[in-house]
């Protein structure tokens, strides 16, 4: 096991270079302004578990905000940003990546979201107050797009009540995150070194938004690799391992991995809306045929994060939980 303390980005091995793979022309593209998306966001679920929505109401201004505060943060001198605290909870990371040996081309900040507005330590420094602004309206924001992008999920699905997924991720309790990731630019490998390494997301659901730098790529069905198109104006939803599970699987948690840019910063936002701790995890009965068997055993998020953190990021982590 690599076990690698507090590295700066330039001072540690680099991860193994890899090859960018083709641009997909097939990630479907939500308009959540028009009637009928529901019908075509289960379908984009069902099929890749990925997919973009447009029209999002979502200010720019707000995006560009945080975004800017973001890149203020990873230009400060190292040292400055290592007081954060590091990652392994919550806080400032660079090239580790959880704590049993994972590295990539990118630093980040990973933030708890709870009910009350931000926390860390550092933010509550007067100087971080435009930064702390900035995460708070995001945050709300995006944590409200989420939930109705989840509400247009239960109404395609055609389960009642609407919130049956979307109070998960309201709840007072619920363990969401933000993660603010830099992958600096990385010269002689121009989209070829990994900048995060493959996975799945653990929550309910990701909504991503990156800057116009492409990197992100992600699995299809038959388990090649595509390249996604950068679109800063608009949002990328990801199903997670949890929303698989309540699925029964009928929702497919996508995997993916980020290639950094050899000449040009990429900045990706991340919010990853999941449930409460004790939230017991299965699939529900309303979505399941007459005598589908489940895929899954119960299990608490909880149970779902203790068994996660003893794995590698590529390790299929809900095939622990499989039946
Ligand atoms: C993550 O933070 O879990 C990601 O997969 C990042 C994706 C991205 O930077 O586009």
């Amino acid at each position: 096991m690599v076990v690698l303390t507090k590295p700066a980005l330039g001072q540690v091995s680099l991860p193994r270079p890899q090859k960018p793979s083709p641009y997909f022309s097939g990630i479907p593209v939500i308009d959540l302004s028009e009637p009928g998306s529901e019908a075509l966001l289960v379908r984009a679920c069902e099929e890749l578990g990925f997919f973009k929505v447009t029209n999002h109401g979502i200010p720019v201004e707000l995006i560009a905000s945080l975004e800017e505060e973001a890149m203020k943060f990873f230009a400060l001198p190292q040292a400055e940003k290592e007081r954060v605290g590091p990652a392994t909870l919550f806080g400032y990371g660079s090239r580790t990546i959880g704590s049993n040996g994972d590295i990539g081309w990118v630093e980040y900040l990973l933030m708890q979201i709870t009910s009350k507005p931000m926390s860390l330590p550092f933010l509550m420094d007067a100087s971080a107050s435009s930064f702390r602004s900035a995460l708070n309206e995001y945050i709300s924001a995006v944590r409200k797009l989420a939930c109705e992008v989840l509400e247009l999920m239960a109404d395609g699905l055609k389960i009642e009540p609407r919130n049956v997924f979307s109070k998960l991720v309201m709840d007072e309790e619920s363990d969401s995150v933000l993660r603010l990731n830099h992958y600096p630019p990385c010269p002689g490998f121009n989209g070829t070194m990994t900048g995060f390494g493959e996975h799945t997301d653990p929550q309910i659901i990701s909504v991503l938004r990156s800057n116009n730098i492409a990197g992100l790529e992600i699995t299809l069905r038959d388990g090649s690799w595509v390249s996604v198109l950068p679109d800063q104006a608009s949002f990328f939803i990801n199903v997670g391992d949890s929303l698989q599970v309540l699925t029964n699987g009928r929702f497919r948690s996508v995997r993916h991995r980020v290639l950094a840019n050899g000449s040009k910063s990429r900045v990706s936002m991340v919010y990853f809306g999941g449930p409460p701790s004790g939230e017991r995890l299965a699939p529900l009965p309303l979505l399941m045929a007459e005598g589908e068997q489940s895929l899954y055993r119960e299990f608490t998020w909880c149970e779902y994060k203790r068994c996660a953190c003893r794995t590698m990021l590529a390790d299929n982590r809900l095939g622990q939980f499989e039946k």
